[in-house]
Formats: structure tokens, sequence, C-alpha cells
């Protein structure tokens, strides 16, 4: 589909589709499309107008549905742009959407969410941001932040009023509500971008264990190199995967021992890197007594739920003597036996990491969300302070309420940011 946005784009489609009635909004027309200037027929379409603002991005539209392929596309393409349009920047759509108003900041990067979910967790969450769950959320914190504002300003302008002065139990009691649900948002960070980014799931342990083989069996299909070799795998290698609804980034890693080989060495430091970033370590050994050491070992390395596996369990038996710490996990990559449980235990393991359900939407998905909400929440921290000592006067401590509104208005992006819509949508891509 080829989109058009703008008050010239009805004007430009009639120079590609002679005749083109700009008057029907919203009703298909099948049309043959013409280059401008040589009126040679490029394609038969379906043209949709969309008036302004009853659009994605609240200008006039028009979509041009053409055959798709490699030639016609492009061809129509050129034809538009001989007739006068260009052609848009990476999330240019999106971003007239909200410097329209028809969405704000935080809808629009559900937009890209949305594209970009790789769970079905991911698509709950950027469905229900996109929906305007997260924006309502801040919306009605920097309201109350505004009363506060406005309460203050009051106090300010008629200090000597006698019913005027203000309660200070009311303005300290919704101080400390603000403050909580602040806090209260900020604690679904974690959660929020694990769902985008997905959780970090390691898979350490000794060489030759077997760890790029379990990889395979869980990413399901032949993606690391495995070889006889011990410390073929010297990089880390990643995979996105969803095990039990869970967005995974599953990691592949050089096994954890003493090396001379300086490749092999630098591995391992990626290695223990990835495993002290890790929300969940699998750590392999063919024998319990190795996995019993290595857990010892883990532990000074990772704060990680570490879930020890015993591998290649079709070579011996699974009777496991003198193991009494965390259960085991017997798996075989070759057969597959043991699979299903450990996926089970990735799964139980996240649910106990992020603590904070999915199911407690709004969260906060991004770095940037984080950040404004953290901002706004020391401003108003700063303020309490200050009102409760009544030093500096309340003039001086309501700047830091203006400034707590100001992060939040940044955030839903409802006051003039330029340089942060520019962040914004440098990461879309071009049609969106
Ligand atoms: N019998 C058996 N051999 C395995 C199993 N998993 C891995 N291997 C073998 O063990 C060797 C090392 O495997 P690899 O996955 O490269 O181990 P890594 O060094 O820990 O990544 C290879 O020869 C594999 O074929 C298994 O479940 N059963
Ligand atoms: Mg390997």
């Amino acid at each position: 589909m080829i989109r058009l946005s703008g008050p010239r784009a009805a004007e430009i489609v009639r120079q590609v589709v002679p005749g083109f009635d700009t008057e029907t909004s919203r009703v298909s027309h099948l049309a043959k499309i013409r280059h401008p200037t040589t009126g040679t027929v490029l394609d038969e379409a379906l043209v949709t107008l969309f008036r302004r603002p009853h659009s994605y991005t609240g200008e006039d539209v028009v979509e041009i549905s053409v055959h798709g392929g490699a030639v016609v596309p492009s061809l129509v393409l050129a034809a538009l742009i001989a007739a006068g349009a260009r052609q848009a920047l990476p999330g240019e759509f999106t971003r007239r959407a909200v410097a329209s108003g028809r969405m704000d900041l935080l809808q629009a990067e559900a937009v890209a969410d949305l594209i970009d979910a790789r769970s079905r967790m991911g698509h709950q969450v950027a469905l229900s941001q996109l929906e305007g769950g997260l924006s309502r959320r801040i919306a009605d914190l920097r309201n109350a932040i505004l009363d506060l504002e406005a309460l203050m300003a009051y106090d300010i302008d008629f200090p000597e009023e006698d019913e005027g002065t203000v309660d200070r139990r009311r303005v300290t009691e919704a101080l400390d509500r603000t403050l909580h649900a602040l806090d209260g948002l900020l604690a679904t960070g974690d959660t929020g971008e694990m769902v985008r980014a997905g959780a970090l799931v390691v898979i350490g342990g000794a060489p030759n264990a077997g760890k790029s083989s379990l990889f395979n069996a869980l990413v399901g299909r032949e993606r690391a190199i495995v070889t006889e070799l011990a410390g073929t795998t010297r990089d880390a290698i990643e995979a996105v995967v969803e095990v039990r609804g869970w967005p995974v980034r599953l990691v592949d890693t050089a096994g954890l021992r003493e090396s001379t080989d300086i490749v092999e060495r630098l591995g391992m430091e990626i290695s223990e890197r990835y495993l002290a970033d890790a929300d969940v370590v699998l750590l392999c050994a063919e024998l319990s007594e190795e996995l019993a050491m290595l857990l010892k070992r883990s532990q000074t390395i990772t704060s990680a739920q570490v879930i020890p596996v015993l591998t290649k369990v079709d070579l011996r038996p699974m009777a496991v003597e003198g193991w009494d710490s965390t259960p085991l996990v017997h798996v075989s990559a070759r057969t597959g036996a043991g699979i299903d449980t450990l996926t089970e235990r990735i799964s139980s393991s996240l649910g106990e990491r992020f603590a904070q359900g999915v199911a407690d939407v709004p969260l906060l998905t991004r770095e940037r969300h984080r950040k404004a909400v953290a901002a706004a929440r020391s401003e108003l921290a700063a303020f309490r302070e200050a009102w409760a000592v009544n030093d500096p006067p309340s003039s001086v401590a309501a700047i830091h309420l203006h400034a707590a509104a100001h992060h939040l208005g940044e955030l839903i992006g409802s006051i003039d940011v330029e340089d942060v819509l520019g962040r914004v949508f440098s990461t879309f891509c071009v049609g969106k």
C-alpha cells in the first residue's frame, strides 16, 4: 500500500488518477493509475481518500493499494513523486499523527512496539499502551501535580486570606498519594523493559557440556556452531525466542573455565558479563560434582535465578547421588528428554524474577519513561521536603512542582518537545 498524507494529497492523486473523486471520503475506488506526464497506465489499484481529521495522521490521506512485486510499487511511487509528492521520512506518518493530536508520544511509541513485538506479552502490552492506558495514567498524575500547583499559586497570591490559606494536611496527603503512585509506576519498569526487549536467559557452564546443543534444542533450529572441540563458541550467540509466552533473549556463551588462549579468554569475559546481567542462568555440566562446583562459582558472578542442568542424560542413568541443593533438570539435547521440564522451570523462574506481572498494566516500557517518571518523582520529593519546613517559602518550592509536571508532560508529549520527538521517531521504519 502506498500512502500519501498532507493538504495536497488528493490533488496529487488526481494527477495520476484523472477524474478521481475528491469529495467522497472513506470509499474505495477501483482506478487506473497513470504517469502524470506520459499518461502511461501503470496499474489498476484501489484508491481511498480519508478527509482530515478522520485519518491516521489527522491530515488528508490517500491510500493506494497497488499490485505488489518489484516493479509496480516503485513505478507508482515514481509517478506520485513526479506529480509533486515526496518520500516520507522514517516514522513521519506517526509523527504527523502526534503533531495533529491524533495520538500522543506514548501511543506513537506503542505503534513501534506493536510492529516490533516478538511475543504475545509484548503484543498485549503494546496494544494497551496504544489504546492509551499509560497515557491516561501519566495524565492523571500530571493533573494531580497541576492541582497542587494551583493550590500553591492561591496560597502565594492570597497568603493572608483567612479561609484562603491552604489546608496543609490536604496538600501533604495529595503529595504522598502522588509520590506513592509514581513509585508504583517506577516499579513496573523492569517488567516493562523485559516485555519489550526480552528476558535475558543465559546458558553457561563447562566447555563441551552441551551448551550449544541445548541452545539449538531450545531455539528449535541449528543456529549455534556445535563441535567436539572444547571452546568452539568464543563469542556469545543470541536468539530471540518465546518460552511459554515469555519473550526471551537466549544466549549461548563460551564455557566457564581457565584458559590461556587469548581469544577464548575474551569469550569467557563476555560470558561472565552476560551471566552478571542475566535474569535466568541455565548452568550446564555433564557430571553432578562438576555442576555443584560451578553452582558455587556462579554465585559470585551473578545474582540471577540459576537453574542447574545436567546434560547428555542419554549417556548415563538419571540417578544423582549426593545432590541436595536446588532441584536439577536432566536434559538430553540429542533425544529431547527434559526440554519440556526445562522450559517449565525457565517460565517459573521468570515468574519469580518479574514479580510485577504483565497484567498490572500500564507498564513503563522504555528508559525514556523511567527517566521522566524518576525525574518527576525527585522534584516532587524536593517540593515535599521544602513544603514540610516551609523554607524556602511556597513560591520557591512551587518551582519543583512545576518541574515535576513538566517532566510528565514531556513524557506524554503534551508540551512542545521537538528534540524528544526527534529521538522517538528516529527509530521508526519508513511508512509508519
Ligand atoms: N550424547 C549426547 N551428546 C551430546 C548432547 N549434547 C551435546 N552432545 C555432544 O557433546 C559435544 C559438545 O557439545 P556442544 O553443544 O558443542 O557443547 P558446548 O561446548 O558446551 O557448547 C558435541 O560432540 C555434542 O554432539 C546430548 O544430549 N547427548
Ligand atoms: Mg558451545
